[in-house]
């Protein structure tokens, strides 16, 4: 398969997959509105109509030429007539901008952005009456999960990016606290991070133990070990309900069964190489980031490093699998229908390697 990055927009593959696609984005105009419009779908339960809009943005990301017209786009796939209209509005389209001042938006968008807050309580939330944050906190009818609490105390630290220096600084703590704990178990950057991104909205990692079935133990021992130090501020701890004889998910954005946990953490000035990213006339020598741990069994960890390494080009993987090749991708296996068995890997090129694609780097698969 044509996977060099072509010049031509006939021979840009419709999977993200069969594309390399960096930090560089030479459409940024275009698909910041796509997104808006992708969003705006996703609020109103158009499942559909996000999709594609998502999957246009994921080609136009793709591209080392910027989008001026229409004229070469209607080659590219995944673009319809709609999406070849707005290329020719361009960008900020009026639709866009009605979208961006549209109060349901606005508050659904703010909504969500806390941690622990998902579409559906947010729409609650906004057919209620409630706009603001104060609204929400101050109506005694509201009940709050832990999660959530956590969210609104840490909201200002959580929603600002996070850094690469900030990134590795965690990496370091959680990699002592793993070394403290076993001595040969490992931390591995996965994520937006391990994509080459500078910035991310948490920092994922995954740890793991040579040692069978100590997976579980070693991420209530991280946990543990955090909380002796001093520094974990909020901890939803998932067991692991992975069962090794069933098939992998047919569903395009299932969660993983693996042991894991959502996190957030103290992260103090003095650990980060050129400082903290705080808010303007913020003097506090520390913030709260959040940090993802998953801990599969050693033999799973090529098909979890490849699923948490993310983006719509792990999400084209398994479409790639299923419609082109009758084989079942997730985060835990690879089934080939066919044959009816189980492929193995050790490396993230196996997998590519039994799917009959091209090897592509973490950094190329910012889809
Ligand atoms: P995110 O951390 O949400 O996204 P990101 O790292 O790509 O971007 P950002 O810089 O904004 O953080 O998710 C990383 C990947 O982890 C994503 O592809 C989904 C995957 N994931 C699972 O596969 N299973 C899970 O249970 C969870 C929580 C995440
Ligand atoms: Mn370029
Ligand atoms: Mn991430
Ligand atoms: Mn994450």
């Amino acid at each position: 398969p044509e996977v060099s990055t072509p010049t031509s927009a006939a021979a840009v593959s419709q999977y993200a997959c069969q594309r390399r696609t960096t930090t560089e984005n030479h459409n940024k105009n275009l698909t910041d509105a796509f997104e808006v419009l992708a969003e705006n779908y996703e609020f109103n339960g158009m499942e559909g109509q996000c999709l594609a809009f998502r999957r246009a943005a994921s080609v136009l990301k793709s591209l080392s030429w910027e989008v001026r017209s229409s004229e070469r786009v209607h080659e590219l796939p995944c673009l319809g007539e709609t999406m070849e209209e707005l290329i020719l509005q361009y960008g900020r389209s009026f639709e866009v901008n009605k979208i961006l001042s549209d109060e349901r938006y606005q508050t659904l968008k703010l909504f969500t952005s806390v941690f622990g807050v998902g579409l559906k309580t947010a729409e609650k939330w906004y057919r209620r009456g409630l706009r603001t944050f104060p609204d929400v906190l101050e109506e005694p009818s509201i009940h709050l999960n832990r999660m959530q609490q956590s969210g609104f105390l840490h909201y200002g630290d959580i929603s600002r990016a996070v850094s690469k220096a900030e990134a590795q600084a965690l990496g370091s703590i959680i990699d002592e606290a793993v070394h403290a704990i076993t001595p040969d178990g490992t931390l591995t950057l996965t994520g937006g991070f391990r994509r080459g991104k500078d910035f991310g909205h948490d920092v994922d990692f995954i740890v793991t133990t040579p040692e069978r079935g100590q997976e579980e133990r070693l991420l209530t021992s991280i946990i543990q070990h955090l909380k002796q130090q001093g520094i974990l501020l909020f901890s939803d701890y998932q067991s692991s309900s992975f069962d090794m004889s069933k098939l992998p998910s047919h569903r395009f954005e299932a969660m993983d069964h693996f042991a894991k946990c959502f996190l957030i953490l103290r992260l103090e000035g003095r650990e980060v190489e050129g400082g903290l990213c705080r808010a303007e006339g913020d003097s506090r020598d520390w913030r709260a980031v959040r940090v993802d741990l998953v801990s599969p069994p050693p033999d799973r960890f090529a098909f979890t490093l490849l699923g948490w390494t993310g983006s719509r080009f792990e999400r084209d993987l398994r479409r790639f699998a299923r419609l082109e090749r009758r084989m079942l991708l997730d985060n835990h296996a690879l089934f080939d229908k066919t044959k009816k068995e189980f492929l193995a890997a050790t490396t993230e090129k196996d997998i590519f390697a039994h799917l009959g694609l091209e090897y592509i780097e973490p950094w190329q698969r910012n889809a």
